[in-house]
């Protein structure tokens, strides 16, 4: 196995992700900037085979409309020297001081108004360069104290604000649905919709629920003390795993932005057996943060490293499923059990089924040993690489 990532792996990266400056809170940017199209040159190179942008990733704020033409047309020539596609792009609601209390939930309703502009425009962006995701990240939506959001009223202009994204693309006949991501905290002491649960119940709640799905971050179901791969199962089982971003944490802190298979590699080992197995066709979206430590080379090793782990956790779980071993543990672990549904005899069937109660071995059932340790011990080795 060489691990070398080609077009159909999938893979992509933001602008925004390469291009980190290593700004933080306590610190001043560590490296220059890079231009967006050299970006794209380096992640074809390095087997890429998309790249994805906040609209002030590509256009700096405030530029004149003129110059915004010559920085898409920049952007559109190294794409089409390159052959990397588009798949997604996002809104930048969050950088800009008038974002600081929110774009779509922004108790100033000339800033929501504003919010909604900025994202339709840079719709009509990613549309032309052929995007079919439309992230949204609400960063700044959230609060610090009680009484400075009334959550309710912020949820209704949430779904607001969503609708009307919503009516826009229907009407323009647009091919593009919305992921929408989640996130616990940071930069606002509590975001809303912070957990993959939370935007899975919140999008049942829109007027076309059928436009929208999720983009769960890795980092960011972690920061909330959640098993990140239970929470794209239940996206992949609601239909609704539209994106991902993968990246690594460490645990209950802030949130890290590793490249992806740093932090919790086991959480990445079952992340991706489950993507592989789970009928997930979509891009590979890293969202890391190469550390502020780091140089351009660095940054570049970065990358390359968030596609190799991911390739080279692909292939450790598919020797794990196809280890004959593995196949008897599952079924030792009544994994075969699981998949078979608990009554098709029916509610009748149920009720008269004098073994499912009245002649039931209670005590024999829980006398039974469910065989896991043995199964998770084959999966440690074959992620350690010492099986198959
Ligand atoms: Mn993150």
């Amino acid at each position: 196995m060489n691990y070398r990532p080609t077009r159909e792996d999938k893979f992509s990266f933001g602008l925004w992700t390469v291009g980190w400056q290593g700004r933080d809170p306590f610190g001043d940017a560590t490296r220059a900037p890079l231009d967006p199209a050299d970006s794209v040159r380096h992640l074809a190179e390095l087997g890429a085979y998309g790249v994805t942008f906040h609209d002030d990733d590509l256009i700096p704020f405030g530029t004149s409309e003129t110059e915004r033409d010559g920085h898409v047309k920049r952007f559109r020539q190294a794409l089409d020297a390159t052959g990397l596609v588009v798949p997604m792009a996002t809104t930048n609601l969050f950088t800009h001081p008038v974002f600081k209390d929110g774009a779509f939930t922004a108790n100033d309703r000339d800033v929501r108004r504003y919010a909604l502009r900025k994202t339709i425009r840079n719709i009509d962006l990613a549309v032309e360069l052929g995007a079919r995701t439309y992230v949204a990240w609400g960063g700044r939506e959230g609060a610090e104290s009680g009484a400075a959001k009334d959550v309710r009223d912020a949820l209704e202009r949430m779904k607001e604000a969503f609708d009307l994204l919503g009516a826009y693309v229907t009407e323009q006949g647009y091919d593009l649905r919305f992921a929408i991501e989640p996130k616990p905290n940071e930069p606002r002491g509590d975001i809303l919709l912070p957990t993959v649960g939370h935007a899975l119940a919140f999008i049942e709640r829109l007027e076309r629920p059928e436009l929208y799905g999720v983009n769960p971050e890795v980092g960011h179901e972690q920061m909330a003390g959640l098993n990140f791969p239970h929470a794209i199962a239940q996206a992949l089982w609601a239909g609704k795993l539209f994106h991902i971003d993968l990246n690594g944490q460490n645990g209950i802190k802030y949130d890290q932005d590793l490249r992806f298979g740093a932090g919790d590699l086991r959480g990445a080992f079952w992340l991706v057996d489950l993507l592989e197995r789970g009928g997930y066709d979509g891009p590979r979206h890293f969202d890391f943060k190469p550390p502020r430590t780091e140089d351009h080379s660095g940054v570049w090793a970065s990358a390359a490293g968030c596609m190799r782990n991911y390739l080279i956790l692909r292939d450790r779980a598919a020797a794990f499923r196809a280890d004959p071993d593995v196949v008897e543990a599952l079924r030792a672990a009544r994994l075969p059990e699981l998949a078979r549904p608990t009554a098709e005899d029916g509610l009748a069937g149920l009720l008269a089924d004098r073994g499912a109660f009245e002649a039931f071995d209670v005590e024999g059932a829980a006398a039974r040993g469910m065989a896991f340790e043995r199964l998770d011990q084959l999966a440690t080795e074959h992620l350690l690489g010492v099986r198959g």
